[in-house]
């Protein structure tokens, strides 16, 4: 795939509303998508499909979960899907605060009640690399 091709992708994948061609800028040429890292969340335990669930792409930090993918997510993750080259930090409390918990690559957790973080999160961290 050429130059334009990821250009391309990677202007569905991050600028769904955006009105025009995007300029060809540092950002867009320098980011190259890596599609093992991410962490997809779940607001029911057990992988719950039936539920509100969505993949966060990395890398990337998220001071707040207010608004992610057009739902307030704070305090409702329940369980969580890590791809293969992401590893994640999170947080109880908004802003990196309160008790951490980090998440190995490859990691699936079908219930953070476990870890006495269920329903608790409001910031993470999602970082690229093992
Ligand atoms: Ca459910
Ligand atoms: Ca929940
Ligand atoms: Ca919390």
């Amino acid at each position: 795939m050429g130059t334009m091709g990821k250009g391309f992708i990677l202007w569905l994948l991050g600028v769904p509303a955006f009105t025009g061609l995007p300029a060809y800028g540092a950002d867009l040429e320098l980011q190259v998508l890596d599609k093992n890292c991410f962490i997809e969340i779940f607001e029911d335990d057990n992988f719950d499909v039936d539920d509100p669930h969505v993949v966060l792409q990395g890398p990337k930090e998220y001071a707040t979960l207010k608004n992610v993918a057009g739902k307030d997510w704070s305090n409702d993750i329940e369980s969580v899907i890590l791809g293969s080259n992401a590893t994640v930090r999170a947080y109880e409390d908004k802003d990196f605060k309160g008790t951490e918990i980090a998440f190995a690559s490859g990691q699936r957790v079908p219930n953070l009640g476990k870890l006495d973080m269920a329903n608790d999160i409001e910031s993470l961290k999602i970082a690229c690399g093992k």
